[in-house]
């Protein structure tokens, strides 16, 4: 079937803003036509039928390339710009009339600079283009968090990626009604000249200014920067939390059922752990995991029961591709079957798809990621390590019932965890909260591809937050503590390390599916139902309480990946002051407290 590229409703005057009631939404678009000075509009109503003409003409000015009808039915891939392929911490921005108001910890602007700056790329920059405008819900609609934004871009890769992850179109405007109350996100690709690119966040105005990049987190700007920067700022006035968190649900096999929140930085396993699927004897044991989210939390207190309660506001998944295969995630595999973008990987000769990772057979030639020829022999990987899918979550084949539940579900337990070759156990749980706010503060973590920058380095990612707090990081700290108050029956805190590698460089502990033996235990100690024996960092289980049956490593492996070493130990806590030398007087007290408490224990 072909689409009628030219039946998208398009228009060349301002008419288009005559269909939105919200004099809010109208006056600001108003504002930016006349700052980008688009050759056309779009206004975006989130229909199916208007996704296949933004697909069709994204086909037909080469945005997209369809994919073999059969085996990817309603997929596309999409190869970006080779400079623009993660995103750009050293170009991400938050925006404040003081330094003091961003912290330490992230690039700052004062405000009318940031405007002004911008301005200047955005002046003219839609001309002899088209401007999509795009309402998008954060969050189930209806939930009392749920936050609208008005996204306006000029590239169709983003118009069609808002529709896949977020409630996009006429909902939006619905939600929003005669309200003020939304974020203004304004994205041009430009130039794509990485030295004319800049991620500005204006939390006091509610705003998101990006421009130079098409790609993730620097363009999606309901994601990373609406659903983390912004509003782990409002959280932080507000009273509740914006975390880097996949959701999952847990069903026991005696038909309990319980939410885990994980924290992981970046490309370090949310997605994995959000579809886990458990291995054959867990199954028929009757466990089961579910997705809420993979990627971000968003948590409150429920005033009646006093307990963490938490929602997605996503939609869909932007996830990693390098290492997903029908083994390691079959659900992801599921997901992505079908109405599905592939960004930067390798296309085979019959339109099928091909990562590093998918298939241990290599494909004996194919096109990499920039286009061109690639065979087994080529010096170079055929996709890009962070290439990823853009999948609806309503393709989740393990979508838990309460995804859409504007209610959000309970929280049983909150993980963080980091990508550690050495010295950090599979897992430990905290002594209490302030002893899991900490593991959390200095958690440590290699870096990966999913952001611009050496790969493999440890460095301190605080809650797998150091890249989207939008605020100052020691009152986010402070925060945690004071969350804590909030709550009358507060979540567990445990801290789990997937990545650990023996004298050889080999994984030890199998990962995937089997970490659904170390989720049993974190939800027993949540109910109070298994041991822990006490260590330097918290609760351990004891050689026995993890079940190991079924699996290549033995006992005595295990307990080498679980061994704390007091000399690594002690060098770890070094490294966390590096970070806490630059939040200097600014630290709060608890964090210091319990240093010393860890230091006189060493
Ligand atoms: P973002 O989308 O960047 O926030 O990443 P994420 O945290 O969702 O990470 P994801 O689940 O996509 O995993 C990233 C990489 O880690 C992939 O290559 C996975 O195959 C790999 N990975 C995930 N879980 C495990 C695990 O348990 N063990 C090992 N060894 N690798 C894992
Ligand atoms: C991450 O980097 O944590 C991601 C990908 O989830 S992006 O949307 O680019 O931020
Ligand atoms: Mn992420």
């Amino acid at each position: 079937m072909k689409t009628d590229v030219s039946s998208l409703t398009e228009s060349t005057d301002h008419k288009i803003l005559l269909r939105i009631d919200n004099q809010h939404v109208r006056q600001w678009l108003a504002d930016v036509i006349k700052l980008c000075q688009p050759d056309k509009i779009v206004l975006c109503d989130g229909s199916e039928r208007e996704k296949d003409q933004l697909l069709a003409r994204g086909v037909e000015d080469g945005t997209f390339i369809r994919l073999n009808a059969k085996k990817l039915p309603g997929c596309y891939l999409h190869r970006s710009n080779p400079n623009d392929v993660a995103r750009m911490e050293q170009c991400t921005y938050i925006c404040t009339p003081t330094k003091t108001m961003a912290g330490p910890t992230n690039n700052w602007m004062e405000s009318r600079e940031g405007y002004q700056k911008l301005s200047a790329l955005f002046n003219g920059c839609m001309r002899g283009r088209t401007m999509y405008v795009l309402p998008f819900v954060m969050g189930p609609i209806g939930a009392p968090l749920a936050k609208v934004g008005v996204q306006v871009t000029d590239s169709i890769y983003v118009a069609v990626s808002m529709g896949i992850m977020t409630r996009m179109g006429r909902v939006a405007l619905e939600a929003l009604g005669d309200s003020n109350e939304f974020t203004r996100c304004l994205h041009s690709v430009a130039e794509c000249n990485p030295d004319k690119r800049y991620i500005c966040h204006f939390p006091l105005d509610n705003t998101v200014w990006s421009v130079g990049s098409g790609y993730g987190g620097n363009a999606l700007l309901g994601k990373k920067c609406l659903a983390l920067r912004i509003a782990s700022y409002l959280g932080y006035q507000q009273g509740w939390m914006a975390e880097h968190m996949l959701i999952s649900g847990v069903r026991e096999p005696s038909g309990r059922k319980n939410y885990i929140a994980a924290a992981f930085p970046s490309a370090c396993g949310k997605t994995n752990f959000a579809m886990l699927i458990p291995p054959e004897s867990y199954k028929l044991a009757g466990w089961q995991i579910t997705t809420i989210g993979d990627d971000i939390a968003w948590l409150w207190v429920d005033e009646k029961t006093g307990k963490l309660r938490a929602i997605n506001p996503e939609a869909g998944y932007f996830g990693v591709l390098p290492g997903t295969n029908w083994q390691t995630n079959a659900n992801a595999m599921h997901t992505m079957a079908h109405d599905t973008l592939y960004t930067n990987v390798a296309l085979l000769p019959d339109g099928d798809v091909w990562w590093e990772g998918k298939t241990d057979t290599l494909p004996a030639h194919a096109l990499d990621w920039t286009g061109k020829p690639w065979t087994p022999d080529s010096p170079h990987k055929a996709a890009h390590p962070n290439s990823r899918f853009t999948a609806p979550m309503a393709n989740n084949p393990v979508l838990d019932p309460a995804a859409n539940d504007p209610d959000g579900v309970p929280v049983t337990a909150i993980v963080f965890g980091g990508r550690r070759t050495t010295t950090i156990p599979v897992v430990y749980q905290a002594f209490n909260w302030s002893y899991g706010v900490y593991a959390g503060a200095t958690l440590g973590s290699e870096t990966t591809a999913a952001a611009a920058g050496k790969v493999g380095v440890v460095r301190r990612d605080p809650m797998a937050m150091l890249p989207f707090i939008g605020y100052n990081i020691a009152d986010y700290f402070t925060h945690w503590f004071r969350m804590h108050r909030r709550m009358t029956d507060c979540p567990p805190i445990f801290h789990v390390n997937w990545f650990r590698k023996n004298q050889h460089g080999v994984y030890v502990w199998p990962g995937y599916g089997e970490n659904i033996r170390i989720v049993e235990w974190i939800i027993k100690r949540a109910h109070g139902e298994a041991y822990g024996i006490e260590s330097l960092l918290g609760w351990m289980p004891r050689l026995g309480d993890i079940n190991l049956e079924g699996l290549k490593i033995n006992p005595a492996e295990f307990a080498a990946v679980q061994q704390v070493d007091k000399e690594l130990l002690r060098a770890e806590l070094l490294a966390a002051d590096e970070l806490f030398l630059k939040l200097g007087g600014d630290l709060p007290k608890e964090m210091i407290f319990l240093r010393e408490l860890m230091v006189s224990q060493l």
